[in-house]
């Protein structure tokens, strides 16, 4: 065998063999059209049990490097910027952008997550030759390669979806969890389980109360003061009148932040008032109660002009956390820390045990009573 060759046995993704096709696609794409991304890429959905083929390969010896079938040189490094179906956009560090797919070897490596690349990666791609271009929505012709390698990720907004992991982006900094006060309502459980995310993906959560134009910010006051405590930035924001904007932007320069929230509440919006020229689309106002459509598609990263990245995402209704244990969520819950040393039993879970230093801090309102509620229903499994 050739010296530079070695086997190896790889676990194959179960779709090498046809996995039964779900026949309620419709339904499906009815109930989350964030989530009809997954039908048009070709990409089926599959409990997570049937991972379970195996194969021998022969690969190249520096695939040890990482780097399996093409030698290093031939790769330069970039960043994915957004993934559209099958092909996924890449921004090399000279600035020209490649439209990329992903060798095959690396989508066979089993994985259980839903995209195999996401946006913010940073990969390595084997550039085609000049005569394989393709012409972009714009008119622009752009050139083709293949990623041969996926850097490991840090800094993740990753959430459960049908059972899998979906990583929405990756190798950035912050959240920007955007709500709305109204259209639709505020749903505060929901902030903490995207605090939860945040701490889940060793992200910096900040918090946007959008649309206040249309509330009292004097009411929300309380509000803004909890947040704050525990050390979250929590700004007020209208997208429409300018009201936090600056504070916003001076808290995206230099990072890379993710927004993320339910649909309608001005993710897009709050993005187009920090720096108007990105004109990204937005829901027209006859549209806003129409329920389950989505106006931003896919996740993009963008480069500030005030320096930073943003990415802006499609909205989520529900956000499931990934690969949480029980005992693992009372650390998402940065104001139960002092506390959780001081109940009776050293395996606490703060639900129903006598002696709770945590339930003690709640009753003296040391810690909020909707934040522990919060922790309960996750706790619970309730899904928001
Ligand atoms: N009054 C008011 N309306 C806003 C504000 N921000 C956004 N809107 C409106 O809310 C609607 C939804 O805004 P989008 O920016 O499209 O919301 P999104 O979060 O990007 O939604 P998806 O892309 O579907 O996830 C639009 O009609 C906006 O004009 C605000 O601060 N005040
Ligand atoms: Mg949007
Ligand atoms: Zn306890």
């Amino acid at each position: 065998m050739d010296a530079k060759k070695k086997k190896v046995r790889v676990a194959m993704r179960r779709n090498m063999s046809k996995p039964p096709r779900g026949n309620d696609i419709t339904r499906q794409y009815a109930e989350d059209a964030a989530e009809t991304e997954d039908a048009t890429s070709g990409e089926r959905v599959r409990a997570k049990g049937d991972l379970s083929r195996h194969r021998t390969i022969t690969i190249d010896a520096d695939t040890e490097a990482g780097m399996p079938g093409a030698s290093a040189s031939e790769c330069l490094p970039g960043r994915v910027f957004k993934v559209h179906g099958l092909y996924s956009y890449i921004e090399l560090g000279d600035g020209r952008t490649f439209r990329c797919t992903v060798r095959r070897l690396l989508k066979s490596l089993m994985t259980d997550e839903r995209s195999i690349v996401t946006t913010g990666d940073n990969v390595w791609v084997r550039p085609g030759d000049e005569t394989t271009r393709t012409t972009g929505a714009d008119g622009v012709s752009i050139p083709e390669g293949v990623i041969e390698k996926i850097e490991s990720r840090h800094g993740v907004l990753t959430r459960a979806s049908r059972r899998r992991e979906h990583v929405l982006v990756a190798n950035v900094d912050q959240l920007a969890i955007v709500v709305s006060l109204v259209e639709p309502d505020l749903k505060p459980h929901l902030i903490d389980r995207y605090i939860a995310a945040a701490e889940k993906g060793q992200l910096k959560p900040i918090l946007c109360l959008n649309k206040i134009d249309k509330a009292d910010p004097v009411e929300l006051q309380p509000m803004v003061g909890a947040y704050s405590q525990l050390g979250i930035p929590t700004i007020l924001t209208s997208a429409k009148t300018g009201m936090g904007i600056p504070r916003l932007i001076g808290l995206l320069r230099n990072r890379a932040t993710v927004f993320s929230g339910q649909s309608g509440v001005g993710k897009s919006s709050l993005l187009n008032a920090i720096e108007p020229g990105l004109a990204l689309r937005v829901k027209a106002v006859s549209e806003v109660n129409h329920k389950g459509k989505h106006t931003t598609t896919t996740a993009e990263l963008i480069r500030l002009e005030t320096g930073g990245w943003v990415v802006d995402t499609p909205g989520v209704r529900q956000l499931q956390l990934w690969d949480v244990k029980k005992e693992e969520i009372e650390g998402f819950f940065r104001e139960f820390r002092p506390y959780v040393r001081g109940c009776r039993f050293p395996d606490c879970t703060h639900t129903h045990e006598v002696e709770c230093a945590v339930k003690a801090a709640v009753r003296k309102q040391f810690i909020s009573e909707r934040r522990y509620l919060s922790y309960l229903g996750m706790y619970h499994g309730n899904d928001e």
